[in-house]
């Protein structure tokens, strides 16, 4: 690590004390743009870095509720403005018991370079709650959306801060967010992206994240004039970015072996067909049941419970394959999985979570030269078709599936060759990681630069 480096992540520590994820994106970032930063003094001399690691404003809320039993309880609610340069904050909310400051700020940094990347107006902002859905009924989820509402009205609006699904949060609880601000404003308006279709939604939005991440992947191999046609993929998780990613790669003539949730995985050396998928999707969006059911309906199916006893080894990683879509939550692979990844034949890894791989682990891939894509490139189809939802809200006008459809697939082809434009300019040919983190760097920076101190 340089000086300059260590320098810059003892202060960020210092000012940002026990928030290790959030320690974690920053110093990819600054490790990624320290090369762009000496050839331009002009971003030290503004202190680029480090304003764009501050966010412009963090709003941490009270949200009380009561359950289907009049017991009272008690949530703690956040919302990160990250960075405005280019657009309004723009991100998601996750509800998940794991969700504090330190996290939701991860993501929020995250989020602007991504946003950035997608070439749309989008600044960069993420919310969310330590509340856990799991096992809570519509009405509770619904009292709990509303008191969460009933706070962060006050801070979001079409042009000033527009959230949306991540963890927890789907089109449900985007329902319920909806109807109590447009109760509370008196206004229909779009506040919220991941909407219902019949009021306002985008096609292919819920898709929009699985199907990104498998068009990114595409264009990965298509740097080795390869397709995913006959490639066997491990996939992890089973929300909406796991579900349209194993649609996406049914689509392009691939075999999905596993799946998986927070209770463990499954491995079907069969592969998951569009019949197993649908009976994901109805088991995990209507019946909100556990993946180990999947084995009980199909035999050729093995579950394989989580081992917290041994978290060093996640055996989902540890079946041979050519592509990995690691698309459940961060740090999720660690180096020890990496190196099994690369052990069963891995080369391919594209990224629908959001920081899935340890540090370590980025570095067993790069070490390999892999073909790597690193979640705010490779996820970034979720949030670039949420700004598609925006301009059709603007316009109040909707485009089809396929207008929307082919408007995302040129999206993640543009992310994928800024990636490698940036990367190569910058001495790193092939790294996708130091691209995309330069090029999502560059125009904020640049538009700060624009924009003065307060830019
Ligand atoms: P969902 O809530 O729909 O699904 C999340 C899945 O990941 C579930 O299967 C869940 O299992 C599993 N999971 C969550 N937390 C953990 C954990 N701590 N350990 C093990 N498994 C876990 O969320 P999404 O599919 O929307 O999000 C998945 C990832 O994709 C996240 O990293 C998110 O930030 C990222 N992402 C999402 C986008 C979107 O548009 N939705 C856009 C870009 C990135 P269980 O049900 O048991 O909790
Ligand atoms: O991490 C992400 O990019 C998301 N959860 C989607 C954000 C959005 O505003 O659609």
């Amino acid at each position: 690590m340089s000086d300059f480096v260590s320098d810059f992540m003892a202060r960020v520590k210092a000012k940002n004390p026990a928030e290790p994820e959030f320690h974690q994106a920053v110093k990819e970032v600054v490790e990624s743009v320290e090369l762009v930063l000496e050839k331009h003094p002009e971003y030290r001399k503004a202190k680029i870095m480090e304003r764009i690691s501050e966010p412009e404003r963090v709003i941490m809320f009270r949200i009380p509720w009561v359950d289907d039993q009049g017991d009272y309880h008690v949530n703690r609610g956040f919302r990160i403005e990250m960075n405005s340069a280019i657009g309004p904050y723009k991100g998601g909310l996750r509800f998940h018991p794991s969700v504090n400051l330190g996290i939701l700020k991860f993501l929020a940094f995250e989020q602007v370079f991504k946003n950035s990347l997608t070439t749309l107006p989008m600044g960069g902002g993420k919310g969310g709650s330590d509340f856990d859905p799991k096992g809570k009924s519509d009405d509770e989820v619904m009292r709990f959306c509303q008191s969460f509402m009933m706070e962060l009205y006050r801070h979001i609006g079409p042009n000033t801060d527009i959230p949306a699904g991540d963890i927890g949060v789907g089109g449900r609880e985007i329902g319920f967010l909806f109807g109590t601000y447009k109760k509370i404003r008196n206004e229909f308006a779009g506040i919220l992206t991941g909407k219902g279709l019949n009021w306002g939604g985008s096609l292919i939005r819920p898709e929009a994240t699985g199907y990104g991440a498998v068009y990114f992947a595409a264009e990965m191999l298509a740097t080795r004039g390869e397709t995913l046609e006959g490639k066997t993929c491990l996939v992890s998780g089973s929300g909406n970015v796991a579900q349209y990613t194993t649609e996406k790669i049914l689509d392009l003539g691939g075999k999905i072996v596993t799946l998986s949730d927070s209770g463990g995985y499954i491995y079907d050396p069969d592969g998951i067909d569009r019949e197993k998928l649908n009976y994901v999707m109805e088991l995990k969006n209507l019946r909100r049941g556990r993946i180990s059911e999947f084995a009980e309906k199909y035999p050729s199916a093995a579950y394989h419970p989580a081992d917290s006893s041994n978290v060093d080894h996640n055996p989902l990683w540890d079946h041979k394959a050519d592509c990995a879509f690691p698309s459940a939550t961060q740090n999720e692979i660690n180096k020890e999985d990496a190196q099994n990844l690369i052990k069963n034949g891995v080369y391919v890894v594209s990224e629908g979570a959001n920081m899935p791989t340890t540090p370590d682990g980025v570095d067993v891939y790069l070490g390999n030269k892999i073909l790597y894509g690193p979640g705010k490139a490779a996820n970034a189809g979720g949030v670039a078709v949420s700004g598609l939802e925006m301009s059709q809200n603007s316009m109040r006008y909707s485009w089809s599936r396929e207008e929307v459809d082919k408007k995302l697939h040129g999206i993640m082809k543009s992310i994928h060759t800024s990636c490698l434009q940036a990367a190569e300019q910058y001495g790193s040919p092939g790294n996708y990681v130091n691209g995309a983190n330069i090029a999502g760097f560059i125009k904020v920076a640049d538009s700060m630069l624009d924009q003065g101190i307060f830019g």
